[in-house]
């Protein structure tokens, strides 16, 4: 199974491009950009990442990002995370980047979108894959912000396939972005959002309908609301669950106890992604391996989920066509 797994086109449509940072990459930015690391080894890097909940990885997560300085610094993320994705099967990479981190450190949104971008470009030439860019937002930094990141996002608006929202999202409701996301939908960007991971069932309900996303990220609580479930599954809104993102995030206790078979007996639209492979313990194969071991599904099923995420990307229909 592990095999026909690699083998098998995947489409990632999670990801954070600052959580696919691997501890070797942030040993080698840190010396070049002379930064000392609060770690003496890989190892105890490795050795930190055992986390509570949400925001203890976001602490650390945050921590990480600091090494990515130069544009070159941003490339070279971007291509390490491409390599290993194309290694293992996946033909397609949605990743998202959160300006506003940089931007706290001085980094300029030219420098993250130009590193990045160079990346796309230089991985669809070199493997093949396909790429999309979503500009995210952090929920716990105030609206005024976002809305001030995405009007300096004016000069790349044509580089960005969405914007999106993401960071912790207890106490910060979908809501409070409303007028970002309007303005957001105003200028032809697709909208996607970070909704009932760890946040109540409400959140993926004002996703819908205040932030008028086409996507929710995670999205797994919302079997505690039978009506929004069904709604979900008339509309097939897509969700993008990231199975060993909630184990290491404590969202669920134990992969047998996910509630992946329970949202697929429930009819919705799902994808299977990484979120931050380098914190979580692995790429989309990993993730595509873990529901294998947890809940022992069939080749079909796995079809089916490779097949929603190929519906669901941002891609050209050309592409679409030739994957599908
Ligand atoms: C994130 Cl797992 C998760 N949830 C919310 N925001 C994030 N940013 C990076 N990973
Ligand atoms: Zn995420």
């Amino acid at each position: 199974m592990k095999d026909w797994l690699k083998t098998l086109p995947k489409v990632e449509l999670h990801l954070h491009i600052e959580g696919s940072l691997e501890p070797e990459l942030m040993f080698a930015l840190a010396k070049r950009n002379d930064i000392t690391l609060p770690y003496a080894s890989v190892e105890e890097v490795r050795e930190a990442y055992d986390f509570d909940d949400l925001q203890s990885f976001l602490d650390l997560y945050y921590q990480g990002m600091a090494v990515l300085r130069t544009a070159d610094d941003f490339f070279d993320l971007a291509m390490d995370y491409f390599r290993r994705a194309q290694a293992e099967g996946v033909v397609h990479v949605e990743l998202s980047f959160d300006p506003q981190a940089h931007l706290a450190r001085g980094i300029e949104m030219d420098v993250q979108i130009e590193g990045l971008t160079r990346a796309m470009r230089q991985a669809e030439r070199e493997w093949g894959l396909s790429t999309a860019l979503i500009m995210s937002f952090l929920r716990d930094r105030p609206a005024e912000e976002a809305m001030s990141v995405l009007e300096r996002a004016g000069p790349y608006l044509e580089l960005l396939d969405a914007v999106g929202l993401d960071s912790a999202e207890r106490d910060n409701p979908p809501s409070k972005f409303a007028e970002v996301f309007a303005r957001a939908k105003l200028l032809g960007l697709p909208r996607v959002a970070h909704a009932g991971e760890e946040g109540p069932a409400e959140y993926i309900r004002q996703a819908l309908d205040v932030l008028d996303v086409c996507r929710i990220d995670h999205g797994v609580r919302c079997l505690e609301d039978p009506e929004l479930a069904a709604r979900l599954r008339d509309t097939q809104v897509p969700l993008t669950v990231c199975p060993l993102s909630n184990l290491r995030l404590k969202v669920v206790d134990d992969m047998r106890d996910h509630p992946l078979p329970g949202l697929l007996d429930a009819g919705l639209k799902l994808t299977i992604n990484s979120d931050d492979p380098a914190y979580f313990g692995g790429g989309v194969l990993d993730n595509y391996l873990a529901c294998h071991h947890a809940f022992d599904w069939n080749k079909d099923t796995f079809r089916g989920l490779a097949r929603n995420a190929i519906e669901v990307a941002f891609m050209d229909e050309g592409r679409r066509r030739m994957l599908l």
